[in-house]
């Protein structure tokens, strides 16, 4: 049976200030969040609004935020929707929650950024109960059931781990040191996201090919510059000949970059330590134009467009695909990464 729009359950929203500075709408009638902090608004769904509820992760990195932006530039209440943003401040059981209140407030589809795989089943089949339909984005969850969420949209974060590990060995053989010894160590991101566990096994997988790869460690910095800054030094004080970094966000990348920077340490080609990240964004592909970041593999953040498409082929009753991966590219020390600014996004 249709369900009516926007006469569910529903509580005078609350709006989110700070989000829609970010996505630089005005009076604020794009985005409301559920947060009992912020200041009470009139902010109602139209009857024929398609209300959507995001839980987000959290407001971790540059990447996150012009995630968070794309969302809420792409779901206006002027083409139709009402959005429901919670931010889950990093931690799952406020995604736990705010997914819940999601179902209660009978919303019409429930998008989902999962911090972590797993620990979703419970929630995600009081979601199917209730007939709503979740869309999985960015990172992946692990589920028994695989119809217990609709579809996901997001990276393949295995092959961008991959990715960076062929340019490693593309780069080091160009130098003549494909046979060499080479140390590497590894900021991972948050333990048990799916960012974390495609990139590292991503890379594992290349680094299995090259024997004389070492791997000294691994360790998180939960994809923050302060967390990575703390790890950076710890690695540098416990070991003197690391060749290789790889950083599996750009926010890591900016905090290893001064540890580095103050250990007395040179980046780059003529430098001792190859550099590499993930995401591209814009302050990290200028330190790409440095040469400070050797490589940055790209993590399109822009996914509300994706996320609309496929949320309208719901609509329409038409099937849509289990898994879509949004395009993406890399960048180098050698490319022209100004021109390439100019016409990029973020
Ligand atoms: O790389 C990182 C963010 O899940 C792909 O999360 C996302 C990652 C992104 O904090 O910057």
């Amino acid at each position: 049976m249709m369900k009516m729009r926007g006469t569910s359950l529903f509580m005078p929203a609350f709006v989110l200030c700070f989000l829609l500075l970010l996505a630089g709408c005005g009076a604020g009638h794009d985005a409301a969040a559920t947060s009992g902090t912020e200041p009470e608004s009139e902010s109602m769904p139209d009857e024929d609004d398609i209300v959507i509820g995001i839980s987000q992760v959290g407001s971790e990195s540059d990447w996150r935020t012009t995630n968070t932006k794309a969302y809420i530039n792409t779901f206006t209440q002027e083409k139709g929707y009402y959005l429901i943003f919670e931010d889950g401040q990093q931690k799952q059981e406020n995604q736990v929650k705010a997914v819940r209140k999601f179902i209660l407030k009978g919303v019409d589809y429930i998008v989902l950024a999962p911090i972590v795989e797993t620990g979703w089943d419970a929630v995600l089949k009081e979601a199917r109960d209730a007939g709503i339909p979740v869309i999985i984005v960015d990172r992946n969850v692990s589920v028994e059931d695989e119809s217990l969420y609709t579809c996901r949209v997001g990276s393949d974060l295995m092959q961008e781990g991959r990715n960076a590990g062929e340019w490693l060995a593309d780069y080091l053989e160009s130098r003549g040191r494909r046979n060499k010894k080479i140390n590497i160590v590894t900021l991972q991101g948050t333990l048990g996201s799916t960012a974390q566990i495609g990139r590292t096994s991503g890379f594992a997988e290349v680094m299995e090919k090259h024997p004389n790869w070492n791997m000294l460690e691994y360790q998180s910095g939960d994809f923050t510059q302060a967390k990575a800054y703390e790890v950076m030094e710890y690695f540098l004080e416990k070991y003197d000949d690391i060749d290789v970094v790889i950083c599996e966000n750009d926010n890591m990348a900016f905090g290893a970059i001064e540890a580095i920077k103050e250990a007395g340490l040179k980046l780059g080609k003529n430098g001792d330590i190859i550099l590499i990240s993930f995401d591209a964004v814009r302050d990290a592909l200028l330190l790409v134009q440095k040469g400070e970041i050797m490589a940055d593999f790209e993590c399109n953040p822009i996914i509300g467009p994706l996320v609309e498409e496929t949320l309208q082929k719901l609509e329409r009753g038409e099937p849509v695909e289990k898994v879509q991966y949004i395009d993406e590219t890399y960048f180098d020390y050698r490319m022209d990464i100004e021109s390439l600014l100019e016409e990029r996004e973020y």
